[in-house]
Order: structure tokens, then C-alpha cells, then sequence
């Protein structure tokens, strides 16, 4: 097991489009390991393997709330076959997108098929924080950041300041910050 690095944007490859999984074998098992000591490390709730720099079409993710017993869950090939008409905003993070937050509005509702780790074919319909995680998730396998759903005002002032951040080898600061810490994990 082991802690990788997440990678921040502007990194380019943020925008690969992740590879399917073939076979779940034993490299897809030592992935899915070291995502979840990532992700719990971070913390957050969800993970995309090429935010770890592994372009393939593999997400983890655990809504327990802190202090709650771990509820890991692993999607592979996850693909959204059906979204509901009524939409839902939450303020969303991204740990690609270190302490900067906000709304997205998205299906409320989104009915996912996936496989699990033993290779078997799987679909959940979910709502609430699942299904904004989900939608999340799926954009990060397909290169997208939830910061393309929001104005291109605010996109360029987050996309600015990451890559001044990035030149001086320094964070990013987001002087309008309110709390970010109870947003993730
Ligand atoms: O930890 C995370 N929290 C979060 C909060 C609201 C909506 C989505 C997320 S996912 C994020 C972790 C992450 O960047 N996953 O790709
Ligand atoms: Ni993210």
C-alpha cells in the first residue's frame, strides 16, 4: 500500500480520457489499495485514478461520516445510463482543486451501471451525495473538473491562480474562503 500523489491542476493529464479496465487482476487490486490510502489520507470522500496519475476508468469512495464505521466503495467501467429531470446543487471540492469551493448543479438523480472488484456487472440508481459523487467521478475518468460547470468568470479567476500557484511552486489561496474544512472527508 502506499500514498500517491494527487495531482493538481494545471496539470494536463487531469484531461485524459481514462482507458477501461479489462480484467480486474491483481494491478487493478494494488490500485484500488493505494486510491483508497490516498483518498483517506487527503481526505475525501471520492477518488479517480487520474487524479493519481492512472488513466483508467477506476473510482473509490466512502460517504461515512467521520467517526462512523468505513463504507469503501469501488466502481469500475462506472457508466451513467440514465439521469433524472430534476436537478440538485451542492457545493462541490475537488482535491485536484485544493480548498476552493463551489455550487454545481447537476441530475438529481442518475442510475450508474459499473463492475465490481470481482469482475461482476452492477447498477445502483442514487440520489443525494452519491449521486453528485458519482457524476463527480465519472466527469474526472472523462477529463472533466466540476470547475467546467461553473461561469468562466470564476473559472478563469480558479484556473489563474492555480497556475501563478504552480510557477511559484507555492498552494493556491483563496482569500474568499469561508470554512472549506467541513466540505471534504
Ligand atoms: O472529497 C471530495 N468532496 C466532494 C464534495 C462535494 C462534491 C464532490 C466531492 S469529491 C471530492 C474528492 C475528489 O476530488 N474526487 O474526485
Ligand atoms: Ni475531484
Amino acid at each position: 500500500m502506499a500514498i500517491r500523489d494527487i495531482l493538481i491542476i494545471p496539470d494536463p493529464r487531469l484531461r485524459l480520457q481514462s482507458e477501461p479496465v479489462n480484467t480486474v487482476d491483481k494491478g487493478i487490486r494494488t490500485l484500488v489499495d493505494d486510491m483508497f490510502e490516498t483518498m483517506y489520507a487527503a481526505p475525501g470522500i471520492g477518488l479517480a485514478a487520474v487524479q493519481i496519475g492512472v488513466p483508467l476508468r477506476v473510482v473509490t469512495m466512502d460517504l461515512a461520516k467521520k467517526d462512523d464505521e468505513k463504507e469503501p466503495q469501488v466502481f469500475i467501467n462506472p457508466e451513467i445510463t440514465w439521469v433524472s429531470e430534476d436537478k440538485s446543487a451542492y457545493d462541490e471540492g475537488c482535491l485536484s482543486i485544493p480548498e476552493y469551493y463551489e455550487e454545481v448543479e447537476r441530475p438529481a438523480k442518475v442510475r450508474v451501471k459499473y463492475s465490481d472488484l470481482d469482475g461482476k456487472q452492477q447498477e445502483i440508481e442514487a440520489e443525494g451525495l452519491l449521486a453528485t459523487c458519482l457524476q463527480h467521478e465519472i466527469d474526472h475518468i472523462n477529463g472533466v473538473l466540476f470547475i467546467d460547470h461553473i461561469s468562466k468568470l470564476k473559472r478563469n479567476m480558479v484556473m489563474k491562480k492555480f497556475k501563478k500557484a504552480a510557477k511559484r511552486g507555492e498552494p493556491a489561496k483563496f482569500a474568499e474562503d469561508k470554512e472549506p474544512s467541513h466540505h471534504i472527508g
